[in-house]
């Protein structure tokens, strides 16, 4: 079964709303399979943006995703990877549509509310830095 780790992003929890978007994703019939809340550390924001390592915006990046606490969750379904992709909208809230989760909720190219797989090989990478295996469900 396909699977896409989210991460709720500190913009997104400190204004309270976390729950909206993990109701989003619900009612587009992605089933839950894991979720947490934490505080990540620059190691492991580190470890997760990888692939960003060497873009200017690298550091802010994880200056922010370390600021405060994140909710990281499993989906699973059929086309999750893209499903989420949908629903998040675009990187940069202001190119992102209306009733999408960035083009609704999201401040700015950085504090976009919401990261989801790029892939189903990077989902299973991202899972694994979050969650064993028998936290998901
Ligand atoms: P997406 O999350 O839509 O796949 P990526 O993978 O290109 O976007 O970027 C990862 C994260 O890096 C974004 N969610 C955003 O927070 C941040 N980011 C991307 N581009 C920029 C940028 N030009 N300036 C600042 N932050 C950026």
């Amino acid at each position: 079964m396909e699977r896409s780790l989210v991460i709720i992003k500190p913009d997104a929890v400190s204004r309270g709303l976390g729950g909206a978007v993990l109701s989003r994703l619900e009612g587009k019939g992605l089933r839950l399979a894991a979720l947490k809340m934490l505080h990540l550390d620059k190691d492991l924001a580190r470890r997760h943006y990888a692939i960003h390592r060497d873009k200017p915006f690298f550091s802010s990046l994880v200056t922010y995703i370390t600021s405060a606490p994140v909710v990281v969750a499993v989906f699973e379904g059929d086309g999750v990877v893209a499903r989420i992709r949908e629903a998040a909208g675009a990187t940069d809230p202001a190119n992102a549509g209306k009733g999408t989760i960035r083009g609704d909720y999201g401040l700015d190219i950085e504090k976009n509310t919401i990261h989801g797989s790029d892939s189903m090989e990077t989902a299973e990478t991202e899972i694994g830095l979050f969650f064993t295996e028998d936290e998901i469900f």
